[in-house]
């Protein structure tokens, strides 16, 4: 690899400075919180595939942080978690990040603290933003850009409709971007003009059901890999960290509201006007008609067999938790950090076996890696590349990892609640 072409005081390629803020979600609707650069989500780093780029980021905040590239092919010592060797920025500190931008797609950066009780911190606060890199060769199928982060505020403890009693997080208000539903400016668009939605749910635990009223999305891409089998669906579901582009059509002109499916949700905040030209008036929301959404549907059917080197087996059950706050998470029976690192050799290629023994869905996120669905929940598939895979609860989810990229590497669930609470496991090569 390359050395650094930046030296400790050359002009790094953009500055992320965290340190608190107010967010005005909607006139009286204020939220205490922790940002980039104080806009919510933080500004879009956009590089070409294969720039050596440069990163600062300046701790003004009372607590140490750090910030990881998330779905970039970095090493260890600079992707941002500190299990795998990143150190943590102190207080009043700055640390640079340099790195190659790869691989292409829409990617993001987050803080990787852990917030345990303060629902306000890690991935719970404002700490997130777009890592966007260019593809050498763009395919223009799209005529405008736009990008949507999705994220809930004021978290807090819920019995939900839970029967069993159990807590788990909830949001009092929603956002698209920086405001609530109807409060932002709307995504404005012309009539035939083909519009490319980069999607992230930035939420902390919380999955999402998006639809554009009156139009259908076409996903060109998950988690910024290119899908073999583009198709047109009516909504989106998105667990935590998870990336979808869609290309919509402008075909129906009007003032539509592109928003959760789930009623209180949206009315809370978690949506946005699109206005074509020239129209006026109360944006419009419909449900969208029934939809089933399916992973495999973007694939290609024949479960191609490339020899695999290995299996690993990654066990996920919930731990007994008596009457502790929340509950405790064990991979292969180990609750972090206390297993030992799984080995693999560069080169190589291996199996991952996320087999889920819980009654709760897992978005498993693997760093510095992609990996490929190979079957899910049993339905084989090919050629879908990941970063993160919602695994359903009491299923198995199976993906391909060629390990080649050596250096510590961190997979944990990116539910906040699930990876402070012992769901992550480190991967090293030997
Ligand atoms: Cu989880």
């Amino acid at each position: 690899m390359a050395a650094p072409a930046f030296a400790e005081n050359g002009k790094p390629d953009a500055t992320l400075t965290v340190a608190p803020m107010e967010l005005e979600l909607a006139p009286g609707k204020v939220v205490k919180t922790t940002a980039y650069n104080g806009s919510v989500p933080g500004p879009l780093l956009r590089f070409a595939e294969g720039k050596t780029v440069t990163i600062e980021v300046q701790n003004q905040t009372k607590e140490p942080e750090i910030a990881h590239w998330h779905g970039l092919w970095v090493p260890s010592n600079v992707d941002g978690a500190t299990e795998e060797g990143t150190p943590m920025i102190p207080p009043g500190a700055s640390a640079r990040y340099t790195f190659t931008a790869r691989p292409a797609g829409t990617r993001w950066y987050h803080t990787h603290t852990m917030a345990l009780r303060n629902l306000n911190k890690a991935t719970y606060a404002g700490q997130f933003g777009f890592f966007y890199i260019d593809p050498q060769n763009e395919p223009g199928d799209y005529d405008a850009e736009v990008f949507l982060a999705l994220h809930g505020w004021d978290a807090y403890m819920s019995t939900g409709g839970d029967e069993e009693g159990g807590l788990e997080v909830a949001y009092k208000y929603f956002s698209i971007n920086n405001r609530a539903l109807g409060h932002g400016e709307p995504v404005r668009v012309k009539q035939n003009q083909r519009v490319m939605f980069r999607i992230l749910n930035a939420s902390a635990t919380q999955y999402h059901r998006i639809a554009l009223t009156g139009h259908s999305l076409l996903v060109t891409a998950l988690d910024g890999f290119r899908v073999p089998s583009p198709r047109k669906v009516d909504a989106i579901e998105m667990g935590p960290a998870e990336r979808v582009d869609a290309i919509v059509t402008m075909d129906n002109p009007g003032v539509w509201v592109f928003g959760e499916v789930d009623n209180r949700t949206r009315v809370e905040g978690l949506g946005i006007v699109v206005e074509y030209a020239d129209r006026s008036g109360a944006p419009h929301w419909s449900l969208p008609g029934p939809w089933r959404w399916d992973y495999t549907a973007f694939g290609t059917a024949q479960a191609g067999s490339a020899a695999v080197d290995r299996k690993i087996p990654l066990l996920f059950k919930q731990k007994f938790a008596g009457s502790r706050w929340v509950d405790h998470w064990t991979v292969n029976g180990k609750e972090f950090p206390k297993g030992k690192p799984i080995v693999v050799e560069n080169g190589k290629r291996y199996r991952l076996i996320f087999d889920n023994e819980s009654g709760e869905a897992h978005p498993v996120h693997l760093h510095r890696h992609g990996f490929e669905l190979k079957s899910v929940a049993g339905a084989p598939t090919s050629g879908i590349f990941k970063d993160v895979v919602v695994v359903p609860p009491w299923k198995t989810v199976e993906a391909d990892l060629i390990a080649n990229n050596p250096g510590r590497t961190l997979f944990h669930c990116h539910q906040q609640m699930h990876m402070d609470y012992g769901f992550m496991a480190l991967i090293d090569y030997a």
